[in-house]
């Protein structure tokens, strides 16, 4: 068994001095001995009996806080949290840790509740130990088709969860192959017992991801259709077996009728009569079904420009908006697409009234650098949570929606898919570790800026100077879009390798079932999604939102080409012509990457070593990377429009 050493910016070290010398707890139960031992751990002080203990936890059920939110205040020498239950007492724990990860404590109250109920992580770990999309090492849980069983070190990922508020989480990928479909059963459960058994000291609740076909895979029944009874008692069989061993065992997270995965469109039913019948299933154990909108044609034919895979999740969900059961609860990309640089935000957020959703975002960076790049996400993913969706007129916020659709939701949320793997930094690239703790923080309180996010988990995780923190603050800030200008251009997206997904190819999708095309000619580029001479994709927005994106003169420039088809000449507000926008931001793209190096440099005395020669090999494979990136698209757009750059930069024809 190996033990990841790092901490992440759970460093002990890092906290400031602090005025406790012992503390006391109060009426709490469940988390008792996790918030003792956090304290200890953390403060090094002692638990006492006395109250006047310099600091004092204690849960008022009688309150009117938030069961996992919290009030720090601070009187008398004496530091208090109070919470309406233990749940929110673990958070304050670790808001009292951040505090003192800054340089100075200032005595303030604080009230902190979480904006979102479902504060979920993904994991795409497949139990032979390969991780989907996974750019960290190997599975923390999974090796050879058995559990690991490395509880320390998912004690430590327990905690480094809990830390950052996540109160959920699956283990296995949705693509849920042959062996891991018993999970479920016998064969495994006292394996997911064991490991539930550790994410609920922390308050997380686990979840599995299930094969829609068990009951012909482990079942040994001839269908799995959802209006057979006999599949019906076969899950309820199932999850009364799951509840007798775990009695707080959270749901299941189900990929149906999604890139060749079952589903109920095999037996001609809805993914209302799907989702429902595992939700009858659970409804008695107080269990949730999420079940992803991931659902496109994946056979399509290039040849076909009507076909937009853009519009497959409205389409398939619309229409069932009110018909799923109150357990169950849609789980939405944040884009149409998929998890691209760039996109648009899904349209069914403000679209769904009467339905449960969750959105869901990707921590792991399979389209944004597979963690050898830099890529801070935060923005990315603010940007997604403050899109305005006018669904109840201006100010209609996809956060918004998200809390108030529909009326009496009560596990809505955010989920993700997670980055980590078994690599001692547990992110591959350190940097990376900001995406995980920025994502726990964000969905807690999206008010929160990407900057104070990023100073938190600098403070937590390093010790700069404060010229340091700039410099590593203006690489993290920018990254997002220092990736997007040697990449794809103005929302196009899918000139990656086809598969693994890293590096560029330009057409390595064009010609492919995917659905995936940017349509390049010699005239232009894009993909028209208009009503007026395209797919039609932006009537599924709400008026003012499908008006702006209609008319290509209002359409935001980043998403121009997602869409619209433009000539090569058309003139871009700064007065570029788009192929002279592309060749530009190619150059400058790559030249920010080469200041990296440089920045990096200057923070060799502040960051240890592994650190910095861990972030430095990776800024030199970004860099020949970003160098590739430029260097293909600039000669595939000078090939096909032949317009020669206007600055006589090396372009190779
Ligand atoms: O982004 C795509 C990935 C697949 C993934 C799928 C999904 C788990 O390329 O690897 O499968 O999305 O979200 O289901």
């Amino acid at each position: 068994m190996s033990y990841h050493k790092d901490f992440c910016w759970l460093q002990k070290k890092k906290l400031k001095n602090h005025p406790f010398n012992n503390f006391i707890i109060k009426n709490a139960t469940s988390l008792h001995e996790t918030l003792k031992k956090e304290v200890a751990y953390f403060f090094e002080i002692s638990l006492v009996e006395e109250s006047e203990a310099s600091l004092i936890l204690e849960v008022k059920e009688e309150s009117s806080i938030h069961p996992e939110g919290y009030k720090i205040t601070a009187e008398n020498k004496q530091v208090r949290i109070i919470s309406s239950s233990d749940k929110g007492l673990l958070y304050g724990v670790y808001h009292l840790i951040r505090l003192f990860q800054k340089t100075k404590f200032v005595e303030e109250e604080i009230l902190s509740e979480p904006e979102n109920q479902t504060r979920m992580i993904n994991h795409w770990d497949n139990f032979d130990g390969s991780v989907e999309r996974g750019y960290a090492g190997k599975s923390i849980f999974f090796e050879k088709n058995s559990f690991r069983r490395d509880d320390e070190n998912n004690e430590l990922y327990a905690r480094l969860l809990a830390s950052i508020g996540i109160n959920s989480l699956t283990i296995n990928n949705v693509n849920v192959h042959k062996e891991e479909s018993y999970f479920i059963t016998d064969k495994y459960l006292n394996e997911i017992a064991h490991l539930a058994s550790i994410f609920r000291k922390y308050n997380i609740k686990l979840f599995l991801s299930i094969n829609f076909a068990s009951p012909i895979e482990i079942g040994n029944m001839k269908t799995a259709d959802p209006l057979n009874e006999e599949v019906q008692e076969f899950w309820n069989k199932v999850t009364k077996d799951i509840y007798d061993v775990i009695p707080d065992f959270g749901g299941f997270v189900v990929k149906a009728d999604s890139e060749n995965r079952p589903g109920p469109f095999t037996y001609g039913r809805t993914h209302a009569d799907g989702a429902n019948m595992l939700g009858r299933a659970l409804k008695k154990h107080d269990g949730i079904v999420f079940w992803r909108c991931f659902v496109y044609n994946n056979h399509q034919d290039w040849r076909d420009r009507t076909t937009d895979r853009a519009r497959a999740a409205y389409d398939h969900f619309y229409e069932l908006d009110g018909e799923f059961n109150d357990n169950v609860i849609l789980q939405i990309k944040n884009g149409p697409m998929d998890f691209q640089v760039r996109e648009a935000v899904s349209p069914l957020f403000g679209a769904l009234k009467e339905t449960n959703q969750v959105l869901e975002f990707q921590i792991t960076q399979e389209y944004t650098g597979q963690q050898k790049h830099i890529f801070y996400l935060v923005p990315q993913w603010k940007e997604v949570l403050d899109f305005d969706t006018w669904m109840k007129g201006k100010g209609s916020t996809v956060q918004k929606v998200l809390k108030e659709y529909p009326a009496k939701q009560k596990n809505n949320g955010i989920t993700a898919v997670v980055n980590v793997g078994r690599d001692e930094n547990w992110t591959g690239h350190k940097l990376a570790q900001a995406n995980l703790f920025g994502y726990g923080r964000l969905i807690w309180d999206p008010s929160l800026s990407s900057d104070s996010i990023l100073e938190e988990w600098m403070n937590g995780t390093f010790e700069l100077s404060s010229n340091g923190k700039e410099i590593l603050k203006s690489m993290m800030l920018n990254s997002w879009d220092t990736y997007e200008k040697y990449t794809s251009p103005l929302g196009i997206g899918w000139m990656v390798e086809p598969g693994h997904h890293y590096g560029p190819n330009i057409d390595g999708y064009e010609y492919s079932m995917w659905g995936t095309y940017h349509f390049s000619d010699s005239k232009g580029l894009g993909v028209d999604r208009t009503v007026a001479t395209g797919t039609g994709y932006t009537r599924q927005y709400h008026d003012e939102v499908f008006e702006q994106y209609e008319d290509v003169a209002t359409c935001p420039e980043e998403l121009l080409l997602f869409f619209h088809h433009l000539p090569y000449n058309y003139q871009l507000k700064s007065g570029k012509t788009i192929i002279q926008h592309i060749y530009d931001t190619h150059f400058e793209g790559y030249e920010e990457v080469e200041r990296y190096q440089v920045k990096w440099k200057s923070l060799k005395n502040e960051v240890d070593e592994t650190t910095y020669l861990n972030v430095k090999e990776r800024i030199k494979e970004q860099l020949q990377s970003a160098r590739e990136w430029r260097d293909q698209i600039n000669t595939y757009y000078y090939r096909k429009a032949g317009i020669q750059d206007k600055k006589g930069r090396t372009i190779y024809s």
